[in-house]
This record gives structure tokens, sequence and C-alpha cells, in this order.
């Protein structure tokens, strides 16, 4: 998915959608908070997007992906497999992994699953459904790496893990709070954040031991323009028809999770 590239930057596989919307960032409140965006590049006959490699500023590096939102795919995603449903067995597998009794009687005899019933199964075993985000991935400096949280959901287990990430520094916690706080205020005024169905997109979480704490918000693969004139809340529960994503409401609870951890 990703290539190597320059020194301080990387390539990203091209879609058509993301680089739109890097397109539309350009001259938004958004933009302090997006990795740079330097177009498009050939190489080997594939195209990419060519952006900034957000790491490039950090010795020893912490790293943690969490992905923001209620909702995960695509309401079309969920009227195609409506309509003609494709059971996987990639994601049936996947399912099975974590829970033997995740999929139904019916699935297992067919050895498969469509895509949102998975992703929707993903939601409801993690904190996307109950909390509006959930953690993805965690590389540390010591050069681990975990992407073992799919069952994270409870805001404990949250917490737990966010300790662990900065290694028990809530000074880190609150550096992160106002990054956090920050992002929130472009938000409100972002035209972007407005017009769009933001899914899938991170924040993505970086420290070191040196204090230094930022955060970015990337993956706009699945981030989709509304129809002219219509616009999101961000704040407001999922209704098929409704386009909302949670965003916001995810936010809001990710900032009180973490000011619980440093006010406990
Ligand atoms: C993955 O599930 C992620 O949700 C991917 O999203 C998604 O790709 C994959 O769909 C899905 O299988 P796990 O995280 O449980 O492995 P992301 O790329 O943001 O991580 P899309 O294309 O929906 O973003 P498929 O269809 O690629 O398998
Ligand atoms: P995908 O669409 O495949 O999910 P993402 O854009 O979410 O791709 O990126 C996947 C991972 O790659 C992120 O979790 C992050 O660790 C890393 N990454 C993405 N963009 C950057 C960037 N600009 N600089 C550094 N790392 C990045
Ligand atoms: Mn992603």
């Amino acid at each position: 998915h990703f290539k190597a590239a320059d020194e301080g930057s990387i390539l990203k596989k091209f879609s058509e959608n993301e680089m739109e919307c890097f397109e539309k960032l350009r001259d938004d409140a958004l933009l302090p908070f997006v990795p740079g965006y330097h177009g498009v590049v050939e190489k080997d006959g594939e195209s990419f997007l060519h952006m900034t490699d957000l790491l490039a500023t950090f010795d020893l590096p912490n790293v943690m992906d969490c992905k923001m939102g209620v909702r995960t795919y695509l309401e079309e995603e969920l009227v195609r497999a409506r309509e003609r449903p494709k059971p996987r067995e990639d994601l049936y597998k996947k399912m099975v992994e974590v829970d033997r009794d995740g999929p139904t009687p019916q699935e297992h005899s067919q050895r498969g699953v469509t895509k949102p019933r998975y992703m929707q199964w993903r939601e409801s075993m993690s904190s996307t459904n109950t909390l509006g985000f959930r953690i993805e991935g965690i590389k540390k400096d010591d050069g681990s790496c975990r992407t073992d949280f799919k069952k994270t959901r409870s805001k404990q287990d949250v917490i737990q893990v966010f300790k662990d990430f900065v290694g028990g520094d809530l000074g880190l916690i609150k550096s992160y709070l106002t990054k956090l706080e920050e992002i929130r205020q472009a938000l409100n005024t972002s035209e972007f954040f407005k017009r769009h169905e933001v899914i899938g997109s991170s924040l993505l979480f970086i420290h070191n031991n040196t204090g230094n704490a930022q955060i970015w918000i990337i993956d706009f693969g699945k981030t989709t323009a509304l129809p002219e004139g219509q616009t999101l809340q961000h704040d407001v529960p999922w209704q098929e028809g409704n386009r909302e994503d949670g965003y916001l409401w995810g936010l809001d609870n990710l900032m009180h999770t973490l000011k619980s951890v440093v006010e406990e």
C-alpha cells in the first residue's frame, strides 16, 4: 500500500477519492493537521499520492492509529451487499480468528461473510459503536508493534491502552488533550468537514521520550463529499440514509476518556 520515497516523504497507493480530498484541503482550516500533500507521482508503472512522512521529524517515535467515527463503511457498500450479497472467505476467517461464535450458522456453512457484516461486527466488538472511535494499532519506540485491539471496547480498556502507550507519563496525555482541543476548534470552522462524510479516517498520535507530542488527521480513502448544499452534524446517531459519521461524538468521547486518565 505504501512505497518508500525520498527522505521525509512517503508514497501511498493512489485513490481518486483521497486525491480529491487532499486537493480540497489545500485551503481549509484542517490543513495544519493533515500530512503535507505533494501531488501524484508514478513509480514502477503505478500511481501514488506523495505526502510528508509524519514520522520524519521524530527520533524514536511511538505511534498510535485511532480510527474515528461510529461507522467504518460507506452506505453504498451496505446497499450493494443487500442487492448482491458477496460472502467473502477472507473476512469469515478474520472473524473466526477473533470469535469462533461470531458468524451465524448460515455464515459458518457458507464459510463467508459480506463486507458490511464484517465491518459491523468489528464495530460492535471494539469501541467504535459505543465510543465513536477505536484503537487500531500501536508501534512503540522499542520496535514492538501491536494490532490486537479488536476486542478493546470499554472505556477502561481504552484507558489502559493509552496509559501503556505513554508509559504512564500523564504529561503526554495532557499534551495530546491540548492537540485534540486544537483539532476540535479546526473541525468547528472547517468547510471541508461540514460537507464531507468522514469514514475510516484516523487520528495518528505520535510522541517520543523528549515529550514531543503531535496528532494528525490521516486516511481520506473513504471520505466522501455530500451533494451540493448538504451538510452533516457529525455528533448525532447514524441512521441509514442520513450519512452521519459520529466523528465529533467520537472525538468528544476520546477527549473525555483522556481527561479521566489525568484526573484519576
Ligand atoms: C479491514 O478490516 C479494514 O477495515 C480496512 O480499512 C478495510 O479496507 C478492509 O476491507 C477490512 O478488511 P480489519 O482492520 O479488521 O483487517 P482500513 O484500510 O482503513 O484499515 P477499506 O478498503 O474498506 O478501507 P477490504 O475490503 O479491503 O478487505
Ligand atoms: P490505509 O488506507 O491503507 O488504511 P492509512 O492512510 O490509514 O492507509 O495509513 C496506514 C498507516 O500508515 C497509518 O496507521 C500510519 O501508521 C501510516 N501512515 C499513513 N500516512 C502516514 C504519513 N503521512 N506519515 C507517516 N506515516 C503514515
Ligand atoms: Mn486506514
